[in-house]
């Protein structure tokens, strides 16, 4: 039995950016001992393979919780997320005067969260980030392993400074670290390592398993696997199934020998949250990645009750409706070329929609027109130099939908129909200002 007095700790199923801000936190308090999960993300097992040496850690079996009278808590402050330590936890809640709780997190505010007597929240892409800014305030040295850790931390969870949740402060951190000596090389290899045999396995059982749904006009991937074998990386499995397919979401459900099953959920940035469905299960995460660990039950009812929980309160991506322009600049096929180039001129548009006895027939565009006017044929009408196939949009359609059509047929304007009416039109500038809007979302 180990009696230290400070300790800290971690959530359960560490991943890389909890277990950096351990071994960063305890560059701050070099007298605690970091308390390694029970269950480690597949990578970060890989990693401590070779450095666990560097890093050392104790077992929450190894001690003496009472002896305890400070609890350094990273990446998480949820009761629920911490395994192994329940006596602790009770200490915790029971607000035990004689327990310091340091609290070092960059989640959204849960019910049970842990309090705490100091508390370091903020919504920054990883929680590393926030300790590096701490570690470099107190003007104290990183050395180049410590760092490259802490590098591959800031980098899984914020998807190499990609995720939506990413702030400036994040790239800041990183440059630091970078600057420290972090190994470029170290990191690519913890970072995406191959896939084992058994992750393999399992993402061939996911493409295959995968249901795709649409909700609330999403298409959405829903999996219940049963998998032969405990195979630690799902999570990276979920993601890869992710980018290989159409959806903007996926929900996996996977059962290891109907023992337990680990819900790993990943969106698309932009498109849905995916906590709100998994709230049920006791999980966390983020908006665009998020898991939970559950008990005995099968994981094709999981996944049946994720899919009613998603159709109870269905996602609500911004749709096409609200951006376009309507009523659409529309022209008679008879017109002349040089009456629509007039037309386009006076609306300041470089494109309309052409009409024929009120239906949709074509689009003439400024390039078009340009060109007519080139081979002197303006006095033609539109029909003979408008294009005819015409690609399309519903109102209800969403913007990533319309944004696939128009660079699938690199166009840039879509009309929008109802039934056959035309309603309206999308263009690039009305795609590119919501693209570049401000849809940055919580961490
Ligand atoms: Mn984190």
């Amino acid at each position: 039995m180990r009696s230290p007095r400070t300790i800290i700790v971690s959530h359960e199923t560490a991943d890389f950016d909890g277990f950096a801000a351990a071994v960063a936190a305890q560059l701050l308090e070099p007298e605690a001992v970091i308390v390694l999960p029970r269950s480690l993300g597949g990578d970060l097992r890989d990693f401590l393979a070779l450095h666990k040496d560097r890093f050392p850690t104790v077992a929450a079996g190894e001690l003496d919780l009472a002896a305890i009278d400070r609890v350094v808590i990273v990446d998480v402050r949820r009761a629920s997320r911490i395994a192994g330590l329940d006596p602790l936890l009770a200490r915790i809640c029971a607000r035990d005067p004689g327990l310091e709780v340091v609290i070092w997190d960059h989640h959204a505010a849960a019910d049970d969260d842990l309090p705490a007597t100091e508390l370091h929240v903020d919504a920054v892409g990883s929680v590393t980030t926030l300790l590096v800014e701490a570690i470099r305030a107190r003007g104290l040295a990183i050395d180049p392993v410590h760092a490259t850790l802490m590098a591959i931390g800031v980098h899984a969870d914020t998807g190499s400074l990609t995720y939506a949740g990413t702030t400036a402060r994040d790239a800041r951190a990183l440059a630091c670290l970078l600057g420290q000596g972090a190994r470029l090389a170290v990191v690519s290899r913890y970072l995406r390592p191959p896939f084992t045999d058994a992750q393999r396995a399992a993402l061939v059982a996911l493409l295959g398993g995968l249901e795709i749904e649409r909700i609330g006009g999403l298409e959405i991937g829903l999996a219940g696997i049963e998998l032969e074998e405990g195979t630690p990386g799902l999570d990276v499995v979920t993601s890869e199934a992710l980018a290989l397919g159409r959806c903007a979401a996926i929900f996996a459900a996977f059962g290891i020998r109907g023992r337990k099953s680990l819900v790993v959920a990943r969106a698309r940035p932009g498109t849905l949250d995916v906590r709100p469905p998994l709230a049920g299960l006791g999980g966390g995460g983020h908006s665009g990645a998020a898991s939970a660990a559950i008990g005995g039950e099968a994981p094709a009812s999981v996944i049946a009750a994720i899919r009613a929980a998603l159709h109870r309160s269905p996602p609500a991506p911004p749709q096409v409706a609200a951006i376009m322009r309507s009523p659409a600049l529309a022209l008679d096929h008879r017109m002349s070329l040089r009456s629509a180039d007039e037309r386009l001129a006076t609306a300041g548009l470089r494109g309309a929609a052409v009409l024929r006895e009120g239906a949709l027939r074509g689009m003439i565009t400024r390039h078009d027109l340009d060109r007519a006017a080139r081979d002197d044929r303006l006095d033609l009408p539109i029909a003979s130099c408008m294009s005819h196939h015409v690609e399309s949009v519903a109102p209800e359609a969403s913007l990533e939908e319309a944004l696939e059509r128009m660079t699938a047929r690199d166009i840039g304007h879509l009309p929008v129909l109802r039934g056959d009416r035309l309603i309206g039109m999308v263009t690039r500038d009305q795609l590119l200002a919501a693209l570049y809007g401000d849809r940055r979302e919580g961490s």
